[in-house]
């Protein structure tokens, strides 16, 4: 194999194996939806902020971490079958609601996210998960009380789920001053484009195909007497 062939297919392979992973959520704080799900114990808040123009609609909590990259909610198109989606973010807010700390970038959600095929199925009652970013991690204070606010940009009605009973002791849904009722939620730090630990490996062995192909292409070229017509050159 000649030296361009050579190092185009290190090079390849070099850029398969060093992919970044998917960005994975480590989990500080979360209140997830049991799974299966019990019926009866749920209960979804209405996103659509035409009619609750000036509800919070959001969940309070304490983090350990000393930052979060992101919060996941459980979200459901309420109308999945009118041909809109909706699109959210999230504002990250101090305990008191006084001050915006940080704005998570836009989600679109299709029609019918969420929603249950069927009336025994778990989503019907629990919604999909989705998750908000923010650009960088936001610093916190472990132990304080901080709120997370979904906001509507545009798009159909959809809800948010939630319990009305406890299950999340370091914070309640805003709209309620009842502390035992929480929405569904998962937050922390986000793993951004680190390889997996067989991948690291990979590439190293990667870099060393490279470096083991450029050096034994130049000892070849660099042979007295052997001319190649048509190959490569070196200056
Ligand atoms: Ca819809
Ligand atoms: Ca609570």
């Amino acid at each position: 194999m000649n030296l361009p062939r050579r190092l185009g297919l290190s090079a390849i392979i070099l850029a398969l194996i060093s992919l970044p992973s998917r960005a994975e959520l480590i989990v500080d704080q979360s209140f997830p939806p049991p799974d299966p799900p019990p019926a009866g114990q749920y209960f979804g808040i209405n996103l659509d902020n035409s009619v609750f123009p000036t509800s919070l609609i959001g969940q309070s909590f304490t983090p350990t971490f000393s930052g979060i990259d992101a919060i996941a909610f459980f979200l459901q198109d309420d109308e999945p079958s009118d041909g809109r989606g909706g699109s959210f973010f999230v504002e990250l807010m101090t305990g008191d609601l006084s001050t915006i700390l940080a704005t998570s970038g836009t989600v679109a959600l299709g029609d019918g996210f969420g929603a249950g095929a069927t009336f025994d199925d778990p989503k019907n009652v629990t919604g999909s998960e989705a998750l908000f970013v923010f650009g960088s991690t936001v610093a916190l204070t472990p132990g304080e009380i901080y709120a997370a606010v979904l906001r509507k940009e545009e798009g159909g009605r959809f809800l948010v789920r939630g319990r009305p009973t406890d299950g999340y002791l370091g914070g309640r849904y805003l709209g309620s001053s009842d502390p035992n009722n929480d929405l569904f939620f998962r937050e922390g730090s986000l793993i951004r484009a680190i390889p997996e630990p067989p991948g690291i490996l990979l590439s190293g062995l990667g870099l060393g195909a490279v470096a083991l192909a450029v050096g034994l292409s130049r000892a070849v070229l660099r042979r007295p007497g052997e001319g190649r017509a048509g190959g490569p050159t070196i200056s």
